[in-house]
């Protein structure tokens, strides 16, 4: 084991030791998923014998840079879930508190928070197909119904902007304007740009391209005309848990996002990671793209249960929603390649530069096939 993986494990047993957990501390291992904060499990013994799992993490406060709200978001969320989902054969993240019965401390400098692990689940980072991407619509649609009536203005924007288009544009233009003011002066900053720029060209003219999708979604958010509603903000298929034995839908994850948003958003970010055909990081871009059949399975799990409270236009916009996610998304691992990976991080060259174009080959598919996705 390296110094660096010990010294952070020290640092996760420290940290699970703040928390209210009984019995004896056995075991604790790095779970590496995500690309924000740093996830480890912890084994306890369990006071009736047996033993009982927790989940620490560490969080990102570069992202997250006010951990008191985000957690309050997420301790109205997961109670509100928790009220509602036995009733929906679902089950809620439950957060342990610390020893002082807060929902989040900090040990040795660093913010950290505990949940009660869940067991006998799987969680998928590829669709296995169209009945789990009905069940991942379905308990993303319950989500969403369960929130619909909550008072908006108890969340907090943790990440200002996070959900706007134009936003997100506007990182992007102003990440290509600051690079480029930079280049020709020989600073090794610069130089690092010109050749970050130069690797994805044609990602940058795909992107200035597909403008529209991004101006249409602002002009109706901004009238007004897209209602705001509380949103997950993350609906990869793997931040649900299926049951490792029945395959059923258990439990959504990942509540770091959950604050006002717009539901079209959720919808479309289903859409551009379930019925991806490829891995996120995809080098390989011939592989990249959406499966229609399970495109049709999400629409039908998702208006299954949110036909009655979206607006007529919101369902009129329902096949762009994948587009304009994919774009977004695209967009800001574009932005994070162009200003050298420190948003997403990178396990590899030009990582981000994959993940962008991914996301874009994933646009133009969806591009082709518009007029069977309008008809879903
Ligand atoms: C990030 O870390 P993870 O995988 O939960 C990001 C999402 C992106 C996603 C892309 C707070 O989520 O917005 O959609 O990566 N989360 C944040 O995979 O920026
Ligand atoms: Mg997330």
């Amino acid at each position: 084991m390296s110094d660096n993986v010990s010294s952070s494990q020290e640092a996760a047993i420290a940290a699970a030791r703040c928390f209210a957990i009984e019995g004896e501390l056995i075991d604790t291992e790095a779970l590496p998923r995500g690309h924000i904060h740093q996830t480890w499990i912890s084994t306890w013994t369990a006071h009736a014998g047996g033993k009982q799992r927790f989940l620490h993490q560490r969080i990102n406060e570069s992202i997250f840079q006010q951990v008191g709200r985000l957690m309050s978001n997420i301790e109205l969320v997961s109670r509100k879930l928790g009220q509602s989902c036995e009733a929906a054969g679902y089950e809620a993240m439950r957060l342990v508190p610390t020893n002082q019965g807060e929902s989040w401390c900090r040990s040795a400098g660093a913010a950290w928070r505990t949940y009660e692990f869940i067991e006998n689940t799987r969680a998928f980072d590829r669709c296995t197909g169209s009945e789990q991407a009905h069940a991942t619509a379905r308990i993303f649609g319950w989500f969403h119904a369960s929130l619909a009536e909550m008072d908006a203005s108890l969340f907090h924007e943790t990440i200002p902007n996070f959900f706007s288009p134009g936003h997100r544009w506007l990182q992007f233009q102003t990440a290509l304007s600051r690079g480029e003011a930079l280049v020709g002066d020989e600073s090794s900053v610069g130089r690092d740009f010109a050749r970050r720029r130069a690797l994805a060209k044609d990602a940058i003219a795909f992107a200035k391209d597909q403008h529209w999708l991004i101006e249409l979604f602002d002009r109706h958010l901004s009238k007004g005309e897209i209602p705001s509603r509380i949103v997950h903000g993350d609906t990869k298929l793997n931040n649900v848990l299926f049951d490792a034995e029945s395959g059923a839908a258990r439990c959504v994850v990942d509540l770091d996002t959950c604050m006002p948003g717009f539901s079209l958003y959720d919808f479309g970010d289903m859409v551009r990671f379930t019925a991806a055909t490829s891995e996120e990081d995809e080098p390989d871009t011939s592989l990249a793209g959406t499966s229609l059949e399970v495109y049709r399975a999400l629409a039908a799990g998702y208006l299954e249960c949110a036909q009655d409270s979206i607006s007529p236009l919101e369902r009129e916009l329902l096949h762009l929603a994948g587009p304009l996610v994919s774009l977004l998304i695209g967009l800001r691992f574009l932005t994070d390649h162009l200003t050298g990976d420190t948003y997403f991080g990178a396990s590899r060259e030009n990582q981000n530069l994959d993940r962008a174009r991914v996301q874009f080959a994933q646009v133009a598919h969806m591009e082709k096939m518009r007029d069977e996705m309008l008809g879903a």
